[in-house]
């Protein structure tokens, strides 16, 4: 479209002026940004256009992604590199006077999603659409996205998030695709010429209108959509209900996206939601298949549906509804078509995470959906007799509906052809622990596809300097094609590219520094090691370990002379789900111990704590880049994967970390000698919680240093009210210790010890640096969707 920077100036001036009736130098930064982005979206139309028509008329498979989140952050700067005009935008703008940064930081982060399971979504369309896959994803557009997070007093408050308050330029509302959906109400079943038929009835209606944005491909001419469904109220409502109210109770579907709240289950809303999402995106996607082949007998090989963790699962028993009562198919052809289209990814094993909805709640909201799983149930139950007659204890445990709830992962296991977990000890507990009477059962089912991460965002654009680097040693091959990263290993004993890679490092610590100097005014040491943890908090990841570590050396350093460390600054980044009590104290517990490190004389010289408030997409590209050691101490077994040590090993961080999810496959990637592991294996834990045989109280008793510390909670350390963190003390001693926190802490230690042996090695340091980042090909998206493409999905490129 343009082809030099004045070309580029030129189109940029004259759309400025026609948009905002503004000279340039009356704009904002927003008019900016919004002026970028509409000229993006021109340059991106007829080859998105293309993209859907090619979709439409070739017989090439589809895959659509259901997921209730999808954490894209900020969009304009990937965009901009995907479609390979980054450097001209950024030198027209310069010589306007303007840095495309400070462009970029207008828009608002899409925060449509918690955390790990949101973010491997938006990172499975990147690698999606730059694998010119005919792949799209089907979402819910939220209004507020996860909430703001600001620390007050030490404590985190929630505020909305507002990412539409300034619209959004990447999407284009398509009302006439709105489809109706249907909630409570009953079915009324009759006979009509020979048939039973199934009538909804004195249903509430609601209209679900999607929003398209574009999902562009890197460098090549694939632009696929991300379709994300808004509740409205429907039109064809009777005007003699209460419009007010309806109109409110409609549009509350697609207001809130939940913070990922295991304990606080249950919500009808929620479940409101999860069906929202799915009938919407089913009848669109039915209705135009139909619409193209006429039928929709062949519908599963045309048409791959996968469905992210439990949360779109209702798809199944749609699935069935549109086929029997709107195809008129019988039971037997449309379970074969939903069975063959239908694929599943488990993301966790902790046992309250796993969905359970109470009959009683299901019912009345979907009557049909309802007694189609009912159906399910029994025809599945019937099948387990079959293989197992008269266990009936087998066949309780596996059973879609029993003791009154309706479990979602058994009826995925049942309704999909695939079920995979996300690393490969994640599949293994899956295989032989969480789901071993289903694997049993039909073990060709089951497989692994270890998550990955979009390294165009996550290096390429998080990291230029670093990339820049890369690029001047071994060309750009690596960002259409990760394993070619490889090709760093033979600059591991290059003294110029160390020094290379030491001054790009050097340079993100600067970055990262100024910013945590404008967040919170703390002056950091840019020579000290970032040790960085960030990511949802959670008992199972552990943040508390760090903390009683981090007291612990502060500690020695108080009261022991002889003791020195090299400088450290310790940051942290965690947003705590708004009812999870426990996580939040630990936040509290982090932000007393930085107040109290910050702020002590002899101490702070030596080491920082950093607590980065509302941590998100936007703000860990600032952070990644900067890190010099990457916390991954999940208790083990916990973690599915973890897609964070992947974004750090990729930046060149060190990993500590447990043997736990993807981290063991960061160490078979980079060898023993370049990552710094310790504690409890996966096998060690489960046996403990099998046998009963841990004793939290025997490490309290034994070890005085930990002991100290853990008596710092409760003895005025911290100048806190009283009481203030005795859920912690309590989590430990009363109720011991479900984490392995006392068990695992000498061996943390003693591990953070040769992480600082390591670091004082400059050189051999920067060698193990460039290992991780060399082996951190396997760790693109683009392998992992590979490998979906062609095991589970069967699709092949546009
Ligand atoms: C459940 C009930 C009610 C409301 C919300 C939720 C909810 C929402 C989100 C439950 C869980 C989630 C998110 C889970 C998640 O992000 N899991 C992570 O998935 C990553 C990608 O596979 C893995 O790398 C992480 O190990 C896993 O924790």
């Amino acid at each position: 479209m343009f082809s030099s920077k004045e070309e580029f100036q030129r189109h940029f001036l004259k759309r400025l002026e026609m948009m905002y009736g503004k000279t340039f130098r009356e704009s904002t930064r927003r008019d900016q940004y919004n002026t970028l982005g509409l000229m993006v979206r021109e340059y991106i139309s007829s080859n998105w256009i293309r993209t859907n028509e090619s979709n439409r008329t070739a017989s090439n498979k589809q895959v659509y992604y259901f997921s209730i989140e999808f954490l894209l952050g900020r969009m304009l700067g990937q965009n901009l590199i995907n479609l390979d005009i980054r450097e001209i935008v950024q030198e027209g703008l310069a010589e306007l006077g303007i840095q495309l940064h400070e462009i970029e930081e207008a828009e608002s982060d899409a925060g449509l999603g918690n955390g790990g399971l949101g973010r491997l979504a938006a990172c499975f369309l990147d690698s999606l659409a730059s694998l010119n896959l005919p792949g799209h994803g089907c979402g819910i557009r939220y209004k507020h996205g996860l909430f703001d997070q600001k620390i007050v007093d030490g404590y985190q408050v929630e505020y909305p998030d507002q990412w539409l308050r300034h619209g959004n330029v990447w999407e284009v509302r398509k009302p006439d695709q709105a489809v109706e959906v249907a909630f409570w109400g009953y079915i009324d079943v009759h006979e009509e010429a020979g048939r039973t038929v199934f009538k909804h009835v004195n249903h509430e209606h609601i209209m679900a209108v999607p929003y398209d944005m574009p999902v562009i491909g890197f460098r090549n001419k694939t632009v696929n959509t991300l379709r994300l469904w808004s509740a409205e109220p429907s039109p064809a409502i009777s005007p003699s209900a209460d419009l007010i109210k309806y109109k409110r109770d409609t549009e509350a579907v697609s207001e809130y996206l939940y913070p990922d709240d295991s304990h606080d289950e249950g919500k009808i809303l929620r479940l409101k939601q999860q069906y929202f999402l799915v009938s919407a995106s089913l009848q669109n996607i039915v209705s135009s298949h139909r619409n193209n082949k006429g039928n929709v007998c062949d519908f599963h090989e045309h048409a791959a549906i996968h469905v992210n963790d439990t949360h779109p699962v209702l798809a199944i028993p749609e699935m069935m509804r549109i086929l029997i009562d709107q195809e008129g198919m019988g039971w037997d052809e449309a379970w074969h078509i939903t069975t063959r289209t239908f694929s599943y990814t488990n993301h966790t094993t902790l046992s309250e995470a796993l969905e359970k909805w109470p009959v009683y709640l299901f019912k009345p909201l979907l009557p049909r959906i309802y007694m189609i799983i009912e159906e399910i149930n029994r025809r599945f139950c019937e099948a387990l007799w079959n293989e197992y007659p008269g266990d009936w204890g087998r066949i309780e445990q596996m059973a879609i509906i029993a003791h009154g709830v309706v479990k979602m992962a058994h009826l995925a296991i049942a309704g999909c052809h695939s079920i995979n977990g996300v690393a490969k000890i994640h599949s293994e507990i899956l295989k032989h622990r969480e789901m071993k009477l289903f694997y049993e059962f039909e073990p060709e089912k089951f497989n692994n596809k270890t998550n990955g991460i979009t390294h165009r965002r996550w290096l390429l654009k998080a990291n230029p300097e670093l990339s820049a680097l890369i690029t001047e040693a071994n060309g750009d091959g690596w960002v259409k094609d990760a394993e070619k990263l490889s090709e760093l290993r033979r600059y591991v004993h290059d003294p110029s590219f160390k020094e290379k890679l030491s001054e790009v490092k050097q340079k993100r610590k600067k970055i990262l520094a100024e910013r945590i100097y404008q967040q919170t005014g703390l002056a950091i040491d840019e020579t000290s090691i970032f040790d960085v943890q960030v990511k949802r908090l959670h008992a199972y990841k552990r943040q508390l370990l760090n903390v009683l570590h981090i007291m612990y050396l502060a500690n020695r350093l108080k009261e022991d002379s002889n003791f020195s460390i090299y400088p450290r600054t310790f940051i942290f980044g965690a947003k705590a789900s708004p009812s999870y009590y426990y996580a939040k104290k630990i936040i509290k517990l982090i932000n007393s111990l930085a107040d109290k490190v910050n702020n002590d004389h002899k101490l702070s010289k030596m080491m920082k704590v950093v607590f980065m408030e509302n941590y998100r997409v936007s703000l860990a590209e600032d952070i990644f880049p900067a890190a010099d050691v990457s916390e991954q101490i999940s208790t083990a077994s916990k973690e599915a994967s973890g897609t964070g040590n992947m974004k750090f090993m990729m930046n060149g961080a060190l990993t500590i970390g447990t043997l736990d999810g993807a981290n063991i496959e960061i160490l078979d990637a980079v060898g023993e000698n370049n990552i710094f592991t310790f504690g409890l294996s996966a096998g060690e834990v489960l046996n403990y919680y099998e046998s009963g045989g841990y004793r939290a109280a025997e490490y309290y008793h034994h070890d005085s240093r930990l002991r100290q510390v853990i008596d710092q909670l409760m003895n005025g350390y911290f100048h806190e009210t009283e009481g203030e963190f005795g859920p912690i003390f309590d989590s430990l001693l009363a109720h011991n210790d479900e984490y392995f926190v006392l068990r695992d802490f000498s061996s943390y230690a003693e591990a953070h010890e040769r992480v600082e042996a390591a670091y004082i090695e400059k050189d051999s340091w920067l060698e193990k640096s460039i290992i991780n980042i060399a082996n951190s090909g396997v760790f693109s998206s683009d392998r992992t969707i590979k490998e979906y493409a062609d095991d589970i999905w069967r699709i092949h490129p546009i």
